[in-house]
């Protein structure tokens, strides 16, 4: 079963803090009836150096970006808004947490357009663990080809990190569920691997990484962006392609990615065992700096984490 949020504390909703029950939205807003959205998901980690979040300015870049590409107006600058996140974070306590970002058109008419419609913007912050479980980290998840392909970009706006694209994702994770296993794989329009429903995906063969491109349809993970800079720097090569579904079945280890998801292997896809069927050396390599390095224990990295 997945837990129910705690309902306490406080949210940071158009510019003020309110009780967390407070926080609601009116029936007819128009986020609410077409997806009109955009959002973050920002993990904020305890170290022994205090607590930080992890990548908070691209996660705000991103946002924006998502917001400018569907010509909604967040009426906050990228510093207000950076701002609240943090207060958000103080304010309930929190050390380490899992920060929500959110905005989206409220009420004022009912109508596909949007114009007179306010934006929406609110954060919460949580307490949460691991996405997939802690036994996941370690020993990996059971895989499934949805038979629902990723959204497209001559449909909707790929790159953004939107509230109504995540229909597609519940789809794919109703049928993993269905079929019993812990998470889905989405292939492209064109029969490429894209990624997760809330995922980035990496193969690994011959100690070379390889993750599907933009070109995949794929969501631009700030996860991914980190592990292919932490892997080169490793000395690992990383090719970033169109990959077959063939391809990540012989491949040696395979592993999503996610702020939620942080590195988690897989180790089986469609009942096939991946490699070994555990998690492999490269994954475990990679997933020992990534957790290094958001636990504030690389100097070089450093520059990812901001205090909170
Ligand atoms: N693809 C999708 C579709 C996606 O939602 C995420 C994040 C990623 C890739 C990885 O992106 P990044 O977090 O920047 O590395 N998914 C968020 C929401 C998960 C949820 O269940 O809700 C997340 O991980 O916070």
């Amino acid at each position: 079963m997945v837990e129910r949020l705690p309902e306490s504390g406080k949210i940071w909703y158009n510019g003020e803090f309110v009780d967390w029950k407070e926080a609601t939205v009116h029936v007819l807003a128009h986020g609410l009836h077409y997806g009109s959205g955009v959002f973050e998901g920002i993990r904020c980690y305890a170290t022994a150096k205090g607590s930080f979040i992890f990548r908070l300015r691209e996660h705000v870049d991103r946002m924006y970006r998502s917001a400018e590409l569907y010509k909604m107006e967040i009426p906050y600058s990228k510093e207000e808004l950076t701002e609240a996140i943090k207060e958000t974070v103080r304010i309930n306590g929190l050390d380490a947490c899992y920060i929500r970002p959110i905005a989206f058109y409220g009420f004022h008419h009912l109508g596909v357009n949007p114009a007179g419609c306010p934006v929406d913007c609110a954060v919460a912050a949580w307490r949460w663990g691991t996405y997939l479980g802690e036994e996941a980290l370690e020993n990996g998840i059971r895989c499934a080809f949805s038979s629902w392909r990723r959204i497209d970009p001559n449909t909707l706006h790929v790159t953004a990190k939107a509230t109504g694209h995540y229909l597609n994702s519940m789809l794919a994770v109703h049928e993993a569920k269905e079929q019993g296993v812990d998470e889905a794989i989405l292939l492209d329009n064109k029969g490429y691997v894209a990624e997760g429903p809330g995922e980035n995906i990496f193969a690994v063969k011959n100690a070379t990484l390889y993750t599907p491109a933009i070109e995949s349809s794929i969501l631009p993970g700030i996860t991914r962006a980190s592990v292919i800079e932490l892997a080169r720097d490793m000395g690992y090569e990383v090719v970033e392609k169109s990959i077959k579904k063939e391809e990540l079945l012989s491949a040696d280890e395979v592993f999503f990615t996610g702020t939620a998801a942080e590195v988690s292997p897989i180790r089986e896809i469609d009942d096939v065992p991946i490699g070994a069927g555990k998690r492999g050396e490269v994954t475990g390599a990679i997933q020992r700096k990534f957790f290094d390095v958001v636990n504030a224990k690389e100097e070089r990295y450093m520059k990812w984490l901001e205090r909170v």
